[in-house]
This record gives structure tokens, sequence and C-alpha cells, in this order.
């Protein structure tokens, strides 16, 4: 082989892997695609009564009671644990066994039933509530149905911030299919199985009223939203890492920039 031939196999080998690095990288950062945000609230707002929806949808939130302050990003809610609610006004969540996530930072040192996010009414099946698991002294991320639930171990009410995100996956149908992660850590499932078949026109998604049961929340609230798909973890520690507004690819003034999101790749 002579010396040019050499060098132009060196040549073509540097491409390739230059090409095949940028391609690793690009499928890694796995993209959100913004028509699977059912709605998203950054409580950026500072002021007012009004959730801004992020998303495409325009279902802002109806504030009563929650205050602003200092957020995991811009400001969030504070809870007085007493009446504070929010709720996506004339939004009835996701339905069936559709496949969903729900996320949002939580921070609080209070130990109780926190309600988080709640839709559907309160029969076998049909309700849909991401609330607090009360274990002693600690409280765990629970998902639950009327007749079945799902809950981790990490304890969620420490005083400090914590990122959670609840998934239901394509395919599934029953409660404990779900997968909970604290701070993008997967949780064990405890709880009791039950078939899902979520109600999503009797009741609007609610963030901090005790609905059936359990107790209004008490503490600060950042970040919410839901999803129509089940994020993987990968997407998940993007927004937790970047923010939704980073992750989502949403201007300061919270609507939606492009189709696709715009993130930082890690
Ligand atoms: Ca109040
Ligand atoms: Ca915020």
């Amino acid at each position: 082989m002579k010396i040019e031939n050499q060098s132009r196999f060196l040549f073509v080998w540097l491409i390739v892997i230059t090409f095949g690095l940028v391609w690793t990288n690009t499928s890694r950062s796995a993209p959100l695609d913004l028509k699977t945000v059912e709605f998203a609230y950054l409580f950026d707002e500072g002021k007012g009564n009004v959730a801004k929806d992020a998303s495409a949808n325009d279902r802002d939130g109806a504030i009563s009671g929650a205050k602003y302050v200092k957020g995991v990003f811009g400001t969030c809610l504070e809870y007085d644990g007493v009446d504070d609610n929010l709720v996506a006004t004339g939004y009835f969540g996701v339905g069936g066994t559709d496949p969903r996530t729900t996320v949002f930072w939580f921070k609080s040192k209070d130990t109780r039933e926190h309600s988080w996010v709640k839709w559907g009414p309160n029969s076998p099946g049909e309700k849909y509530y991401i609330r607090a698991h009360v274990r002693g002294a600690e409280c765990n991320l629970r998902v639950e149905v009327n007749g079945g639930n799902n809950f981790g171990t990490d304890n969620v009410c420490d005083g400090e911030w914590h990122h959670m995100a609840v998934v239901f996956p394509e395919g599934s149908d029953a409660v404990k299919d779900h997968d909970l992660y604290v701070d993008g850590k997967l949780q064990v499932k405890e709880g009791t199985e039950h078939a899902m078949d979520t109600n999503d026109e009797a009741q609007e998604v609610t963030m901090g009223d005790f609905l059936a049961h359990h107790t209004f929340m008490s503490g600060f609230f950042d970040e919410v939203a839901v999803f129509n798909v089940d994020l993987s973890l990968d997407q998940i520690d993007v927004i937790r890492e970047n923010g939704l507004q980073a992750a989502l690819g949403v201007d300061p003034q919270g609507k939606l920039a492009t189709s696709w999101a715009m993130i930082k790749t890690y």
C-alpha cells in the first residue's frame, strides 16, 4: 500500500469514527415530543391565581390559596396544607389503560398523605391518585386506584426537594405496572395489585385537595406536567436536570416554541 493510499484510508476512518460519535450522542438525547404534553405548569408567573399552561393545549390552572415563593426553577407554589389547591380547569386526565407520565418537584418536612396529582372518581379502578404513602415518620411516592396501589420506599418528606415521576407504560393494565422514580431512582413496587380503568370524564385534574380521602398537600410544589406517553428514564433525567422549560423548548412566556425540544445532552 502506497503512503497516499494509507493516508486516504486513515482519513476515511476518521470521518466514520467522528460521525459515529455524533450519531451516538444524538440518539442518546431522546428529545421530548411536545405533542405528548397534556399540560405543564412551570409556576414562574410569580403572582396571580392562574398557572399558565406551557403546552399547546391552553389548559391553564386555577390556583386557590397557594403562594408563589422561590422554587427549584424560578418560582413555585407553597401550599398551606389547610385548603390550598390547584385545578387544571376543564381537563379530566388520561383515561382507561392509556400510557401516561406525571412529573413534579416537591419539598416538605411534613409527614402526611400529601395529595399531589389526582383525577377520576373514587370507584374501583376508576380513580387515579398520586399521593404520599405514610411509613412511620417518613413518606413515599405512591399511585393508587380504588382497590389497589403501588408505592416506593425513599423518604420524600425530609425537608429537601425531590423530583418524582410516575410512569404507566404502554401496554400495561394494572396499578403495579407503574414505574415510580424518586430523583431518577426506580422505586421497589410495594402495594396491592388492581386492574386499571381510569375515568377521564368525572374529576378534573386536582393538585392539593384531598378529594375522597387523604390530606391536603403541605409544602412546596414546582414544575408539574402530565404526558400521554411513557417517558423513558433518560427523558425524565433530562427534565429533572434541565427543567421543563429547557426540556420542552418553551419560551419564557410559557408557550411552546418548537415542535421538538432543544435539550442538553449529558
Ligand atoms: Ca389557604
Ligand atoms: Ca418554577
